[in-house]
């Protein structure tokens, strides 16, 4: 993409069929993005020229998706002042306990948004991008109205069909 306003990062390859779903909500809203594998641990020195060059090169929102000691969005958040959304990814020994906790449990002064384990996480931390930029874009925000709009009719419609089905 071009003009990427969102920085989707991730600790592995390996997290990305399970964080999928980022990208899928922010194709929804038209949202342009970069997806980069990167290491709190690994690659430490990429991940702070990442995010501290991010503002400059036009990200609004960086997303960062990490499991076990996952404290990828921390790193990063240590280094711009942008939003960063934390994603904690399942992991097999601890069933993604270890990323939530190393995700959400920050110091004051450096916060990171961070989103549940699994479940409805990687599209919401999508959803919640679209959302911080629609604070600055009367276009997205207008779009995620839609969106909400839209949520009302399928839940009538889930409730016909489970009193349909009774
Ligand atoms: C973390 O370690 C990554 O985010 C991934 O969730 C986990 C395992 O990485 P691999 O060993 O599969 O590369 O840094």
């Amino acid at each position: 993409m071009s003009n990427p306003t969102v920085g989707i990062l991730m600790g592995s390859d390996s997290d990305w069929p399970k964080i999928k779903k980022v990208g899928v909500a922010l194709d929804e809203f038209g949202v342009e993005y970069e997806i980069n594998v990167m290491s709190a641990h690994r690659t430490p020195h990429a991940v702070g020229e990442y995010a501290t060059s991010a503002e400059e090169r036009g990200l609004k929102v960086i997303i960062a998706a990490a499991g076990g000691a996952a404290h990828l969005a921390g790193v990063v958040a240590a280094h711009t002042v942008l939003p960063v959304i934390g994603l904690p990814v399942p992991t097999p020994d601890l069933g993604g306990m270890d990323s939530l906790l190393a995700t959400v449990q920050m110091p004051g002064d450096v916060p990171v948004a961070s989103m549940a384990v699994g479940m409805g996480g990687p599209r919401n931390a999508g959803l919640f991008a679209v959302q911080i930029l629609g604070t600055a874009d009367p276009e997205m925000r207008k779009k995620f109205h839609d969106f909400k709009a839209e949520l009302v009719g399928k839940i009538a419609a889930k409730n016909e069909n489970l009193k349909a089905s009774l």
